[in-house]
């Protein structure tokens, strides 16, 4: 049989899982206009959060969320992804 105490234990679960969801969610990411840059990355080199995944700021041919995978400079043009099957590595 269940008692209310077992129901009360399941409810403050779920509330806590919600919670620690919501929170670790929004951590992870840390992406608050939701453009799929980190908004740490984008202050990093914009300075603010300005800028778009699909824009390419120094027009290099890549844009920024590539160059946000890639790990290379976004301001910088001569800093880009190296092409899949080049054979060099950076
Ligand atoms: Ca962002
Ligand atoms: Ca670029
Ligand atoms: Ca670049």
């Amino acid at each position: 049989m269940i008692g209310g105490t077992t129901r009360r234990t399941v409810l403050a679960l779920a509330v806590m899982l919600a919670v620690l969801s919501t929170g670790s969610c929004a951590f992870a990411t840390g992406d608050s206009d939701g453009d799929g840059l980190l908004d740490s990355w984008e202050l990093q080199f914009f300075g603010d959060l300005g800028q778009e995944a699909a824009g390419d700021f120094d027009g290099d041919g890549f844009t920024n969320l590539e160059e946000f995978d890639a790990g290379t400079d976004p301001t910088d043009s001569m800093n880009k992804p190296k092409p899949p099957g080049s054979g060099e590595s950076y």
